[in-house]
C-alpha cells in the first residue's frame, strides 16, 4: 500500500500517533503538501463520512477520525503558510451558529494565511452579530462563513440579511463553503462568493479583492 493510502487508513480507524508519524514519513518523502493533504488525509475523511452516513462507523469513531486528522495538520501546517509575506487583506472566518465542524473552515484559514491574507478566526458556532461585530472591529474586507450540516446553512443568510440591514452590504463582501453549500445557493441568499474547497477559496477571495 503506498504511504498516502495507508495514511487515508489509519484515519479512518481514528490512530492520531500513526497518522502523525506517516505524514511525517510522507514530507520526508518528498511529497508535496498538497498532495498529502488532497489524497491522504482529506481522502480518508471522505470514506469516514461515507461510512457515518450508512451507520457504518459512529460518533466517537468520528471524533477520533477528527482527531487523527488534526495531529495530520500539525505537520503540514507550517508548510502550506508562508510567514512574512505582505498581507493582502483580512478575512474574518467562522463556522456559523450551531455548527461545531471546524476542520475544513481550519484548512481555508491556513491556505488563505498560505497565499498572504490576514485571517481573524472566530472559531465556530459564531452568532450572525459577531461576525458583523468583528468585521467592523477588525476593519476586515471579506466575511468568510462555513456550515457542514444543511440546518445550519441558514445562518449564512442571517448574516448576508444583517449586513443589508445595517447597510454595511458593501463594504464587507461574503464567502461562503463547507460540504452541503453550492454556488447555487450563495446566489440564492445573496453571498458573493461559494468556494468548494481550501484552494478555491483562496482563487475566490483574491477574485472579491480584485487580485
Ligand atoms: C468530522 C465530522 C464531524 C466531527 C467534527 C469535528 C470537527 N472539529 O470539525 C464531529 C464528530 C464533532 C461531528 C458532529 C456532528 N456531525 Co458531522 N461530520 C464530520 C465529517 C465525517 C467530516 C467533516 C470534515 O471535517 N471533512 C473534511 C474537511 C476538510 O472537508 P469540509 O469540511 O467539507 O471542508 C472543505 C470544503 O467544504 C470547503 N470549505 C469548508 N468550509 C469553508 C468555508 C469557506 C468560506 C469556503 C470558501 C470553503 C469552505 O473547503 C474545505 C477544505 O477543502 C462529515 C462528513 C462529510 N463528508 O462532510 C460529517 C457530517 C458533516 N456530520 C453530520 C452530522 C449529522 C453531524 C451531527 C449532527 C451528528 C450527531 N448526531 O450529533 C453532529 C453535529 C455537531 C454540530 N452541532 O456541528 C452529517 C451532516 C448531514 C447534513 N447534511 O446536515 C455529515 C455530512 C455526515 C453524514 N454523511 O451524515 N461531525
Amino acid at each position: 500500500m503506498d504511504i498516502l493510502a495507508e495514511l487515508a487508513q489509519h484515519l479512518l480507524s481514528g490512530d492520531d500517533q500513526k497518522v502523525s508519524e506517516l505524514t511525517r514519513q510522507a514530507i520526508a518523502a518528498g511529497l508535496p503538501p498538497k498532495q498529502i493533504l488532497d489524497d491522504g488525509l482529506i481522502a480518508g475523511m471522505t470514506i469516514v463520512g461515507e461510512r457515518f452516513k450508512c451507520h457504518d462507523l459512529y460518533l466517537p469513531d468520528v471524533l477520533m477520525a477528527a482527531q487523527a486528522m488534526n495531529a495530520g495538520l500539525e505537520h503540514l501546517k507550517p508548510l502550506l503558510v508562508r510567514e512574512g509575506v505582505p498581507s493582502l487583506g483580512k478575512v474574518v472566518l467562522g463556522s456559523v451558529q450551531g455548527d461545531l465542524h471546524d476542520i475544513g473552515k481550519n484548512l481555508v484559514g491556513v491556505l488563505l494565511k498560505g497565499a498572504g491574507f490576514e485571517v481573524v478566526d472566530l472559531g465556530s458556532d459564531v452568532a450572525p452579530e459577531r461576525f458583523v461585530e468583528a468585521a467592523t472591529q477588525h476593519a476586515a474586507a471579506i466575511i468568510g462563513m462555513s456550515a457542514l450540516l444543511t440546518t445550519t446553512m441558514p445562518e449564512m443568510a442571517r448574516v448576508v440579511a444583517l449586513l443589508k440591514e445595517q447597510r454595511l452590504d458593501g463594504r464587507f463582501k461574503t464567502i461562503i463553503g463547507g460540504a452541503p453549500v453550492t454556488e447555487r445557493y450563495a446566489r440564492e441568499i445573496g453571498a458573493d462568493a461559494y468556494g468548494f474547497d481550501a484552494a478555491n477559496a483562496v482563487e475566490r477571495v483574491k477574485g472579491l479583492m480584485g487580485k
